[in-house]
């Protein structure tokens, strides 16, 4: 178990925007089940391996404020990804690729969308978590690189 306490340098997954609680989340908070039990993703998820906590915890922890639409994934490289609120129910935080071991190729988080409307969904590197009201209310999930390319590029 100790291994697992380790800090983790350079973990920080700030979560912000309408919510009750915002966070900075670190490594300890995954392994110390702050958001929730660990699970397997690889038999949610089949081209994953690892494990994940459940977005669903995530939201029970800081608890988006009513008018909060949809969230918005940003990764380290500028990607992102906007989902509505009500496409996350399913939707895990991938934190180790295997059992102690934090991810090599997504670090710290990757988003993954199991059914999402498109495998470009599933972002490596999230290191903010914004809860936001859209302009569109009704507005499908998306993603892109910021202010780069459309979506229908990649
Ligand atoms: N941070 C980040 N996440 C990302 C991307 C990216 O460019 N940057 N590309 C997305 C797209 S378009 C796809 S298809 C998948 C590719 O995942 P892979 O690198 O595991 O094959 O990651 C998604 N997540
Ligand atoms: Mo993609």
């Amino acid at each position: 178990m100790t291994e697992n306490q380790a800090p983790e340098p350079n973990f920080n997954v700030n979560v912000h925007g309408l919510i009750n609680h915002p966070i900075n989340l670190q490594y300890s908070d995954f392994i110390e089940g702050k958001l929730g039990e660990h699970l397997d993703v690889h038999p949610i998820v089949e081209q994953f391996h690892g494990n994940g906590t459940c977005v669903s915890a995530l939201l029970d922890l800081v608890k988006p404020l009513p008018d909060c639409t949809h969230v918005v994934f940003h990764a380290s490289d500028e990607f992102q990804a906007t989902l509505p609120l009500g496409d996350l129910q399913d939707a895990l935080l991938l934190f180790q690729q295997e059992e102690g071991i934090p991810l090599k190729k997504g670090f710290p988080v990757r988003l993954l969308v199991p059914n999402g409307s498109s495998e470009c969904l599933n972002v490596k590197s999230v290191v903010e978590i914004d809860f936001v009201k859209h302009p569109l209310p009704e507005e499908e999930a998306t993603f892109g690189f910021k202010n780069i390319v459309s979506a229908e590029q990649l």
